[in-house]
Formats: C-alpha cells, structure tokens, sequence
C-alpha cells in the first residue's frame, strides 16, 4: 500500500492544553507521525511519497472561505499584536450568547472554534494545509485505481466541520477527500470512523446529504468528548436522514463490544452499496491510550484491518488521533497490514 506523508506536520506543535484542571503539554504531538512514518518503513508496507498539491479548491469544498482566510492568516494577526504563546480560544458563543463575528482576534477565535484543544501556531495553517493535500494525494491514488493508501495526515481532522476548529482539527482532511470522489463521479461514498472520539465535524459536514454515508465507533459522549453530538438517535436529517450511523459503547469496551459495533458498521455500508470507503483512522481505541478508555490491544488493529477489507471496496486510509506514541505506529499499521491479509 502506498503511503502519503509530508514533513510539515513538523511546523504544528502546541505547547499545552487543559486536562483535569492542569496545563498538560499537548498530547497531539509530532512524534506520533514520526512514530507511524517509522513503522511504515519497517515493515516495507510500501513507497512513501510527498503528497502534490491540489490548491485551495477541494478544501473550500468543505470548509468556508470566511473560515479558511481566518484560520490563514490568524497567526499573522497574533504576531502584529505582539502575542508571545500559542493562540489559544478562551470565550465561544454557547447559549444565551450571540453568535457573533466579533472584531477582535480573540472573539473570532471563539467563533471558528467549539474547545480550547486546538491551538494556532506558526506553521499550524500550512501543516494543516499540507495535511489535506496528504489526503487528496492519496484519494486520488484510489479514483486511479489503486485498491487502497494510506494519508499519513497530521493534525487530524475529524473534529472539525465546515467553519470550526476544536479537538486537535482544523481541516476535516477525511470530508475533503470523500467530497473529492463525488466531484469526480462517484455516486457514494461511505465514512468509517473508528477513532476513540466521535467525529463531530464530519457527521456535520454530511448530516442532511444521502451521497455521504458516515458510521462513526466511539466513546459515549454522555461521558466522552466531544460529549454534545455522536449519540445513537443522531440518523441524519432531511435528504441525508437514515444516512448517519453512530455507535457509542460505554467506557472500557474491549474487542468483544467494539468488534460488534463494527460489523453493525460494515452491513450498513454495505447495504448503502458504497462504491468507496474512507477510514477516519484513529487509533486512540489503544488499552494504553493517555487520554482514553478502551481496551483494544495491537492485534485487534489486525482483525480490525480484515473485517474492512472484507467489505471488498477501494479504501483510502486516513490517519486521526491516537496518543500512546510508542504503540502508535504498531497500531495504525497493524490495521492497514490486516487489511492487506497480512
Ligand atoms: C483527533 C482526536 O483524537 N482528538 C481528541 C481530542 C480530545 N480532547 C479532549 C481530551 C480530554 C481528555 N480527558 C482525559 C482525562 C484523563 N484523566
Ligand atoms: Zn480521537
């Protein structure tokens, strides 16, 4: 499998983020691609290339030119002010506020943004930048007839939608690339997330559309961020009602529990006769995973990988969370050799 991977998610590094009350150095690091690029290698899963670059047009078909020319220059912005840290939002507009763009830097921050979780710095708009064209690099390896690539993408993606940030994400690189094979024809295309955390952004961007179908494996939000959207009843809305599949398991659920809710995953994908698959990727499901609380051990990532391949369908592979570094490249790789029969 090829994979696509760029050295500009070197210039995204947070410094710190709030957990239970104390500033944590950010859990969302550079080494975790590192860590993956490493394993890829080692176990000659296949090339690795630079990513080309598609322009701005397949990301403005997601997210909105307010919010990118915002996200694009907000650094800028920060610097002329004098700001010393990281840009980080500290009010949004929750209820019994207005929503507002506000002149300020800080206010607009909040109003493109739903946590504290994804900080701007230097590089952060070009590595996210560079991230989407990962994807899209590799997406159009699969609309060129390849069975399936991997988008090594940092930051992730899947929490953010069409003019929001929050959760590590800033541009929703899976919906970029899912949106790219329907501009190119394709007819259907289905979203598989299996990060620990609900992929808000995403079930977002496609919520009232019947050409994207999302299935989404994760941490109950009644006690897991994102907390306020991947709940079972959410089925999609208007034109894309019955196109929104959620599966929360309560914390702890091991292979067994997470396991069933794929299989419920994948019959739903296959009834929607999806031409094309695309894995929101996330290995954060790890037993040993700092930030959460499943007990998914690095063989299951393998049994992961078949039961995806067993849906027989091109699949392009993109990476999201996991923050048990030392495993992370084990585990992601592990998925993508299981779906190779390995
Ligand atoms: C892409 C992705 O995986 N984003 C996840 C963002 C999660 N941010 C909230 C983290 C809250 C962690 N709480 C941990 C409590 C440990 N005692
Ligand atoms: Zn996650």
């Amino acid at each position: 499998m090829l994979t696509y991977y760029s050295d500009d998610h070197h210039l995204h590094h947070g410094k710190c983020e709030l957990i239970d009350g104390q500033l944590m150095p950010c859990f969302e690091k550079p080494q975790r691609a590192d860590h993956i690029l490493a394993r890829v290698n080692n176990r000659q899963l296949g090339e690795v290339r630079a990513p080309r670059d598609f322009g701005l047009a397949p990301i403005e078909r997601i997210h909105s030119k307010a919010y990118l020319e915002f996200f694009k220059s907000a650094w800028a912005r920060w610097q002329e002010q004098g700001g010393k840290g990281d840009l980080l939002p500290f009010t949004w507009p929750a209820r019994t506020l207005r929503r507002m763009i506000p002149n300020d830097l800080h206010g607009q921050l909040g109003y493109y943004s739903f946590d504290g979780g994804a900080p701007i710095t230097a590089g952060t708009w070009q590595a996210a930048y560079s991230a989407a064209q990962v994807a899209l690099s590799a997406q159009q390896e699969i609309a060129n007839g390849a069975h399936s690539a991997f988008a090594l993408c940092r930051p992730p993606g899947h929490h953010a939608a069409g003019d929001v940030m929050g959760g590590y994400c800033y541009l929703n690189n899976a919906a970029i690339a899912a949106q790219a094979f329907l501009d190119q024809g394709r007819k259907k295309v289905a979203i598989l997330d299996v990060d620990y955390h609900h992929g808000n952004g995403t079930q977002d961007i496609f919520y009232q559309r019947s050409d994207v179908l999302f299935a989404s494996i994760h941490g109950d939000p009644a006690e897991e961020f994102p907390f306020f959207l991947g709940y079972a009843d959410e089925l999609g809305e208007g034109a894309g009602e019955g196109y929104n599949f959620n599966y929360p398991l309560p914390m702890g659920s091991s292979w067994e529990a997470w396991s069933a809710a794929l299989e419920q995953a994948c019959q739903r994908i296959a009834e929607y006769g999806a031409e094309v698959v695309v894995v929101s990727l996330g290995v954060d499901t790890y037993m040993e995973d700092p930030i959460s609380q499943f007990k998914l051990d690095s063989p299951d990532y393998l049994a992961m990988g078949r039961r995806i391949a067993a849906l027989g369908l091109p699949t392009l592979f993109i990476m999201e969370g996991g923050y048990a570094v030392e495993a992370i490249g084990v585990n992601a790789v592990n998925v993508l050799e299981g779906f190779e029969g390995a």
